[in-house]
C-alpha cells in the first residue's frame, strides 16, 4: 500500500499500519472481505474527480462520455450477473439502496414489515434509531423461539394483521437460507410490495449457491463488499416497470453526484463475480463455514439455530457467562476479529450483546481452508475459556500471526 508520504506523512503512516493490521489478523467479520487489486485501483482512481449527476446519456455535466461507458458497463454486468431486468448502480451503500427502495414505493408514515435488528435484521429494516424506524411505521418480525429460524406462518399472520404496504426480506445476522418465494406469497396474500435485501448473500446468489430473490422480489437491494467482494458500495435491481421510479428515487431524490470511481470498482467486481473462480471461491466460503460451525459445536459452543447454511455463524455465549463485548475484545487481543451481536431474545443491549457473529468470506479469500478452520475453532475455544488470560492471548496472537504470514492478502500483497 503506498499512501503519499511526501504530501501527507500522517495518513501515509496510518495506511501502512492498517495494511499491516489487515495482513496480520484473522478477519472473521461476516460483512467484510478483501477486494482485489483491480477493484482497489478503480476505487482509488482519478474518476473521483468527475461529477456526473444524472444517468448515462442524460447528464447534468459536460465531459461524461467515459463515465457513461463505465456506468453502462456496470449496469449491464449487474443485470447479467443476477439475471435482472434493470439495475441502478449509483447507491453509495446498501443502506442507501434500501432508502431509495422505500422512497420509490412508500410515503412517510406507511406501514412496513422488516426483520427485527435483534433477530438478525438490518438497521434500515425499521430499527427505531434509524431513518426507517423514524419515518415509517415498522412492524418487526423475528425468528421462532425454539428453532431460531424464520417462522413464515407467523410472518404471514403478522402481515395479515397489519396489512403493510411493503415487506422487506433479508438479514444481516441470519445463518439460514431465506425463502424468498415464501416471502412473495406472504406479500401477495397481504396485498404488500416485496423488497429483498440480499446484501450479505449477494456473492452466494450470484453463483447460485443461495436461491435468488430475483424471480420473486420486484426490487432487490444490496451492498457490494460482503460476499460479493467488491468495493464498499451498493446497488439496486428491479423489474423494468419500476426502473424509472427507482432511478428517480436514487437521483435526484436521495443522492446528487454518483461516486463514479465506486461505480467503476463495482463494474470490476461484477466482472470478477462472473468468472468460474468466483464460484469455486463461494463454495469454499460455504465449506469453511460448515467446518468452523461443526468444530465450534464440538468444542461445546451453542450456535444460534444449531448451525449455518450460509457464510455466517452466530454463537450464543450465554452458557459461557461471557458477554459478546468481552468475547470480541478478548479475541481481538489475539488478532482474531469478530463482532459482538445480539442473539434472538437477547436481554443485553446491543453495545454489550450475548453473541458474536463469525463469517468466512474474508479468510476464504486469503485461501484459508479446513485445517485453518479447525485451528481457528481451537483458538477461539482457548481464548474464550480464559477470557482474562493475557498470556494465552499473547500465545495465540503469535500463532495467528504465523498463520497469516502463510496466506497473502489479495489487494495488499498482490
Ligand atoms: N453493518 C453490516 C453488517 O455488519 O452486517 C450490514 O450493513
Amino acid at each position: 500500500m503506498s499512501g503519499s508520504p511526501k504530501q501527507d506523512a500522517e495518513i501515509a503512516r496510518i495506511l501502512e499500519l492498517e495494511a499491516k493490521r489487515q495482513k496480520e489478523t484473522i478477519n472473521l467479520i461476516a460483512a467484510e472481505n478483501y477486494a482485489s487489486r483491480a477493484v482497489l485501483e478503480a476505487q482509488g482512481s482519478m474518476l473521483t474527480n468527475k461529477y456526473a449527476e444524472g444517468y448515462p446519456q442524460q447528464r447534468y455535466y459536460a465531459g461524461c462520455p467515459n463515465i457513461d461507458a463505465i456506468e453502462s458497463l456496470a449496469i449491464e454486468r449487474a443485470k447479467k450477473l443476477f439475471n435482472a431486468e434493470h439495475a441502478n448502480v449509483q447507491p453509495h451503500s446498501g443502506s442507501q439502496a434500501n432508502m431509495a427502495a422505500y422512497f420509490a414505493l412508500l410515503e412517510p408514515g406507511d406501514t412496513v414489515m422488516g426483520m427485527s435488528l435483534s433477530h438478525g435484521g438490518h438497521l434500515t429494516h425499521g430499527a427505531p434509531a434509524n431513518f426507517s424506524g423514524k419515518w415509517y411505521k415498522f412492524v418487526s418480525y423475528g425468528v421462532d423461539r425454539e428453532t431460531e429460524r424464520l417462522n413464515y406462518d407467523e410472518v404471514e399472520q403478522l402481515a395479515l394483521k397489519h396489512r403493510p404496504k411493503l415487506v422487506i426480506a433479508g438479514a444481516s445476522a441470519y445463518p439460514r437460507i431465506i425463502d424468498f418465494s415464501r416471502f412473495r406469497k406472504i406479500a401477495d396474500t397481504a396485498g404488500a410490495q416485496l423488497v429483498a435485501d440480499m446484501a450479505h448473500i449477494a456473492g452466494l446468489v450470484a453463483t447460485n449457491l443461495h436461491p435468488s430473490p430475483v424471480p420473486y422480489a420486484p426490487i432487490i437491494t444490496s451492498s457490494t463488499h460482503k460476499t460479493l467482494r467488491g468495493p464498499r458500495s451498493g446497488f439496486i435491481l428491479c423489474k423494468r416497470e419500476l426502473a424509472s421510479k427507482i432511478d428517480a428515487a436514487v437521483f435526484p431524490m436521495m443522492q446528487g453526484g454518483p461516486l463514479v470511481h465506486a461505480i467503476a470498482a463495482k463494474a470490476v467486481a461484477f466482472f470478477e463475480a462472473m468468472q468460474p473462480e468466483f464460484t469455486t471461491y463461494q463454495k469454499a466460503v460455504l465449506e469453511n463455514a460448515q467446518i468452523l460451525a461443526a468444530e465450534l459445536k464440538q468444542h461445546g459452543f451453542r450456535l444460534v439455530s444449531g448451525g449455518t447454511d450460509n457464510h455466517l455463524i452466530l454463537i450464543d455465549l450465554t452458557p459461557t457467562g461471557i458477554t459478546g463485548k468481552d468475547a470480541q475484545e478478548a479475541l481481538e487481543a489475539a488478532g482474531i476479529l469478530t463482532n459482538r451481536n445480539k442473539i434472538p431474545f437477547d436481554r443485553r443491549p446491543p453495545q454489550i450483546s450475548s453473541g458474536i457473529r463469525l463469517g468466512t468470506p474474508a479468510v476464504t479469500t486469503r485461501g484459508f481452508g479446513p485445517q485453518e478452520m479447525k485451528a481457528i475453532a481451537s483458538f477461539i475455544t482457548r481464548i474464550l475459556s480464559h477470557p482474562d488470560d493475557k498470556k494465552i492471548q499473547r500465545e495465540i496472537a503469535e500463532q495467528v500471526a504465523s498463520m497469516c504470514r502463510r496466506f497473502p492478502t489479495p489487494g495488499i500483497d498482490s
